[in-house]
């Protein structure tokens, strides 16, 4: 299904006056301190967040999985969740495919969908952390990381494979995540397992088309408890560094182990230009996966202020940030959770471009620590969503995304149109 512009528009309609009196007040609030509320509208329509292929069915956890009907069966479903998604939100302008999980069959005509959904592709993921049915090698013990060198050159394959699908879609990157480690001390080398890994990586970036980038991937710990090949920003900046000037740093909210400044990570590699990619979520313990924002929203605001820090003052040439969401819903209808993420992020993001700038550098340089807080906070305590709201109508979106989404009946028309029993490829 497809939402068109009129039906949103009649959604809008009793809701426009409520919305108007509170972007009037906000607009003249920002104004006065002298903001530029065009250029902010303009900057929050630009930041456009990529949906992964397997988001958008129901999620699980090792215990179980929960269906909740309507699951896009098929890649052409999936493309129309993340269109309806779009179209709510008009900040879900592409989507990122997972190999194996989603071959497009007729690219062709997955790229003609895509348009008409007004998407674009993003980075492709490759996987070689499940073994597929049929697959010569297993990588129960790695795969990039692997003693057998017949492991690690069908892993490799896999990578190119993956690009190779990936350009018949108009992607521009690969995502390599890898789940090799150990789960017991003494179960492999811990040196030989990373320069193998360093050797796979760059026989795969020595085929990478000139115009992609590769996104390294790391996290600390799970599938294996006792060692990550990959397990830190550090460890994945070394070994893009010694792929080349096109392989990148990717930061995942939920890699890193408790209490780690996410946002000192992000200034750091950001310096180096070398942060090629962001994947969004939210975590209490662990990579929980949780909706953006739902448990953490001053850390995800302090992330975005680097960030947006970082893109005005590209000093390194850092190149645009591929973005996406990263996330799995075993509770919630995976399409209003989705909402939920794209609005936090978006809110960050309009929070972060309202901290002023100088006033900081100022109080920093001034060693006034009490008023460098004070900037941050107020900028984070700012009620940003009618600037939001705002950005998204003016894009033709709904002012209010899951209100419209639940008034237009879109998971019913979903449960009829694919019945309740439709399971979507992914974990
Ligand atoms: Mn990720």
């Amino acid at each position: 299904m497809k939402l068109e512009a009129t039906q949103l528009a009649a959604q809008n309609a009793p809701y426009l006056d409520t919305h108007d009196r509170s972007w009037d007040i906000l607009r003249q609030q920002m104004e006065s301190k002298g903001l530029n509320t065009k250029a902010l509208l303009q900057q929050l329509s630009d930041l456009q967040i990529a949906i992964p292929s397997w988001a958008l069915g129901a999620g699980g956890t090792r215990f179980g999985r929960f269906s909740f009907g309507g699951e896009p069966a098929n890649l052409e479903q999936k493309i129309a969740d993340v269109g309806l998604l779009h179209a709510l939100s008009r900040s879900a302008g592409s989507i990122s495919l997972h190999i194996p999980w989603d071959i497009p069959e007729d690219p062709a005509a997955i790229r003609e969908l895509a348009a008409i959904h007004e998407l674009t592709f993003d980075a492709v993921n490759s996987n070689t952390f499940q073994d597929q049915p049929g697959q010569a090698q297993s990588y129960k013990f790695g795969s990039l990381c692997h003693h057998s060198a017949e492991v690690r050159a069908q892993a490799i394959e896999h990578n190119l494979e993956v690009i190779r699908i990936g350009q018949t879609l108009g992607s521009k990157s690969i995502t390599v995540w890898l789940a090799d480690g150990a789960s017991f001390p003494g179960q492999h080398s811990l040196r030989g397992a990373l320069q193998r890994t360093q050797d796979s990586l760059q026989a795969i970036y020595r085929d990478l088309p000139e115009d992609w980038r590769m996104f390294i991937e790391y996290k600390p710990y799970e599938p294996n408890f006792y060692s990550t090949v990959i397990a830190d920003w550090g460890t994945s900046l070394m070994l893009a560094e010694g792929c080349g000037p096109n392989a990148y740093t990717l930061v995942d909210l939920g890699h890193h182990l408790p209490n780690t400044n996410i946002e000192q990570i992000v200034a750091t590699l950001m310096i180096k230009g070398k942060l090629g990619g962001f994947h969004f979520n939210d975590s209490k313990y662990g990579d929980d996966d949780l909706t953006v924002g739902s448990i953490k929203p001053y850390q995800l605001f302090l992330i975005f202020n680097e960030l947006v820090y970082g893109m005005a003052n590209n000093t390194a040439n850092n190149p645009p940030l591929a973005w996406m969401i990263d996330a799995s819903h075993n509770l919630k209808d995976p399409l209003e959770d989705l909402l939920q993420s794209l609005e936090a992020i978006r809110i960050a993001y309009a929070q972060a471009l309202l901290v002023d700038q100088e006033a900081l550098a100022d109080a920093q340089a001034r060693q006034d620590v009490t008023e460098a807080q004070e900037i941050l906070q107020d900028a984070f305590r700012t009620d940003v969503r009618p600037l939001v709201r705002e950005a998204r109508w003016q894009d033709g979106g709904a002012l209010y995304p899951i209100q419209a989404y639940r008034e237009l009946g879109i998971r019913e028309q979903l449960i009829e149109q694919r019945g309740m029993h439709t399971v979507a490829t992914g974990l």
